[in-house]
């Protein structure tokens, strides 16, 4: 609890340019829950370099994605938007839960599992260890709620396992975290292949909408969306591809499927992919002006960038002399 209010934590990689599943699964709802708690928004550039990157793309990235979280309506005066790299804390945390975490867990976990196939030639050990990082970072800030996409879900039960095996070994230490996974958009599917998750680092850019597509973009990608020859608009698993773009259309408008359903009732696939084209592109339309706006601003981004590591390092530092303390470290002489 930070001033009677619980608190939430979440992060995002800078490895490539944001999809829309990014933004339903994730951002979206992080602006609707940032009133309810005390929020910490990271941009987690340290999980990125589990994958090699350019310095000056990644750099770069991570800045865009923090102008990003600002636009998408996060306001940094009353919530911590912040790199990892710039509190220390994350990392001296994840070296002390990494000695109470085992290898047969971290073994199991599919996001690895994925990584390492797809980056055969760099299976590192920071790859491994990937999800004590993650729950360094939420354990930190004492975080009651964690909202992600459905695919974290496992990072999320090994942060409580963790917690609560270091919490019965020293006595209660950390809070034990929820993952907080949203109704609509918690699985965008690629438009290309509906039976894989729209992925940022997908080869095929018409399976994924990047936040930054032009309208033009946005409406070809979805003319061009994968569906079935059953030439009916049913929400049902059977039809993937007209199930994921009823989904994105429910999670641009707030509709319910059943709405959607009757409301394309008798209509053709055509019909249904220009409208989830229009409802994109006007879900997008603000976020776009307001990056635009916010990146001729340095002063102000350079300005939360200071003041919000101030302030993370502030609430991580209080956590991480406590665990010292737990485990046994000497007492710092002032
Ligand atoms: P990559 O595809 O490169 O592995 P990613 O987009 O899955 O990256 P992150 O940047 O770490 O990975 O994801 C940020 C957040 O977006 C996480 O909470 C994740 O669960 C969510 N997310 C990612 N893809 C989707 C998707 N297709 N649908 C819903 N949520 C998603
Ligand atoms: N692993 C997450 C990104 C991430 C995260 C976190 C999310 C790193 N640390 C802490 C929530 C809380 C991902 O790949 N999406």
């Amino acid at each position: 609890m930070i001033d009677g209010k619980k608190v939430l934590f979440s992060g995002m990689q800078a490895t490539g340019n944001l999809t829309l599943g990014n933004y339903l699964g994730a951002l979206k709802n992080w602006v609707t829950l940032s009133e309810e708690y005390e929020c910490f928004y990271c941009v987690v550039d340290e999980h990125s370099i589990t994958v090699r990157q350019d310095p000056a793309i990644l750099r770069k990235r991570a800045r865009a994605l923090l102008t990003l979280y600002i636009a998408a309506g996060l306001n940094p005066e009353k919530n911590c938007i912040y790199y990892q790299s710039h509190v220390s804390g994350h990392a001296e945390l994840a070296w002390i839960l990494n000695c109470y975490t085992y290898m047969g867990e971290l073994s199991r976990m599919t996001q690895f599992k994925d990584k390492s196939a797809k980056h055969a030639d760099n299976i590192n050990a920071g790859l491994f260890t990937y999800p004590v990082l993650m729950a360094a970072d939420i354990l930190l800030y004492q975080a009651d709620v964690v909202p992600v996409g459905i695919d974290q879900k496992q990072h999320l039960e090994i942060t409580r396992d963790i917690a609560q095996r270091f919490n019965s070994i020293y006595g209660e230490t950390f809070t034990i975290p929820e993952a907080y996974i949203g109704k609509t958009g918690a699985k965008i599917m690629s438009l290309q292949n509906p039976e894989k998750k729209m992925s940022k680092s997908d080869e095929n850019p018409n399976g994924s909408i990047y936040l930054m597509d032009d309208p033009d973009t946005i409406i070809r990608k979805c003319k061009r969306a994968v569906t079935d020859s059953e030439a009916q608009i049913l929400y049902r698993d059977e039809q993937p591809g007209v199930k994921n773009l009823i989904n994105i259309y429910c999670a641009c408008t707030g509709e319910t499927p059943e709405q959607v359903v009757a409301e394309f009732d008798g209509k053709g696939y055509g019909d249904l992919k220009a409208a989830v084209g229009e409802a994109i592109v006007s879900q997008l339309r603000p976020l776009q002006e307001e990056v635009a706006r916010l990146e001729k601003d340095k002063a102000y981004i350079d300005s939360v960038i200071k003041n919000n590591a101030e302030k993370a390092a502030y609430f991580a530092n209080k956590t991480l002399r406590k665990v010292q303390k737990r485990v046994g470290f000497p007492e710092r002489i002032r």
